[in-house]
């Protein structure tokens, strides 16, 4: 019995040291892949952050020449601050030109960029046409193209790398079905008169395609008069009056092409002596922060939105197309729309 016994012990003692060294095994065979799991884990992710960042912050630090088109108004100001950040913040150096609203300067400025050897050019485009013979000389000297805000009307798109900023037919559409809900109770005529932005530009010949398209179909709509104010508000103003002067009373709507001539036409409306907002309704575009205190005092009806704030989109797009990325040729900017009683409320929160 007592050998048996001891037979039996000795089995149970091995049965028991193999499954205590098989549970020991387990035991640290799990700590150890975990071991040897988490640090390999957290390396690749960490290997593929420092991938990422690389690519993103884009080791190469590049020579960018900006060609702007001028300071004409708040949007403007607001657009050359945001691509000048985005480009110095991600690293890269600036050669800074403001065209002065003028063709002449933009085509020097982006000649003299080349001759600098710049690395990269962004370029918003005063007016549409007229831009081959110099887009040309920086494609041959193999520097790529930022079409930034406005678009050129070029056949050879491979004239430049992507055209990033609204769609100024849209806004133009946007305003004009604005108008058609607000007078769906008015049986007309309802008189229109149009500040145009700079002639021949881009969101001038857009927004008044847009706008035309929209109040077109219904034939109470009248646009009595259309003319540039240049997209400033002095020139706004300037053009108003002649058109108070000339139609006074007669004029229901104002639909103008940015809100900084919509501002300037206020003041001539006020001058006038007629309440902008309720006695002639007023539409911009933009959304500036002009136009939501306009609207908080109840002398504009409406702002579309048109996004200035695309820096840093604009730096990604450079940047990509530098890691060797190919862009599409057209990248839209996102916006909305702002009516009066929502002013008040949103006009803290604005930045631009
Ligand atoms: O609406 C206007 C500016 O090109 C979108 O230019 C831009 C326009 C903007 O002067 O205020």
């Amino acid at each position: 019995m007592e050998k048996l016994f001891t037979k039996k012990s000795f089995l149970i003692l091995v049965v028991g040291i193999i499954c205590m060294f098989l549970v020991a095994c387990g035991n640290s065979d799990s700590p150890s892949t975990n071991d040897s799991e988490e640090p390999a884990t957290d390396e690749t992710a960490g290997n593929g952050e420092e991938e990422a960042a690389s690519e993103e912050g884009g080791d190469e630090k590049l020579v960018i020449g900006f060609s702007q088109v001028g300071a004409e108004s708040e949007w403007r100001t607001a657009n050359t601050k945001s691509i000048q950040n985005a480009i110095t913040d991600a690293g890269h150096e600036l050669k800074f030109s403001d065209a002065q609203q003028k063709q002449e300067n933009q085509i020097k400025a982006i000649r003299s960029f080349i001759t600098q050897k710049v690395d990269a050019i962004v370029f918003s485009p005063v007016v549409e046409t007229g831009f081959e013979t110099v887009l040309q000389e920086a494609k041959d000297a193999g520097i790529p193209i930022f079409l930034a805000d406005r678009a050129v009307d070029v056949e050879d798109d491979s004239l430049w790398a992507t055209f990033l900023g609204s769609d100024f037919v849209e806004e133009g559409r946007k305003a004009g079905n604005w108008l058609v809900e607000e007078m769906k109770d008015v049986e007309g005529p309802v008189n229109i008169v149009e500040l145009q932005g700079t002639v021949g530009s881009a969101p001038a010949n857009d927004r008044k395609e847009g706008f035309e398209e929209v109040v077109s179909a219904d034939d109470k709509f009248k646009i009595i008069k259309s003319q540039t104010g240049d997209f400033t508000r002095a020139k706004g103003k300037e053009v108003m009056e002649a058109f108070l002067k000339s139609e006074g009373d007669n004029i229901d709507v104002l639909y103008a092409h940015n809100d900084d001539m919509a501002i300037g036409a206020i003041q001539a409306i006020e001058e006038y002596g007629l309440k902008p907002g309720e006695d002639i309704i007023i539409i911009g575009v933009d959304a500036v922060k002009g136009a939501f205190e306009a609207m908080a005092d109840g002398k504009m009806n409406v702002t579309i939105e048109c996004n200035p704030l695309f820096g840093p989109q604009l730096v990604d797009l450079i940047e990509a197309h530098f890691a060797g990325e190919t862009l599409d040729k057209r990248i839209a900017v996102e916006e909305s729309m702002y009516t009066m009683d929502q002013a008040e409320e949103l006009l803290p929160t604005r930045q631009y």
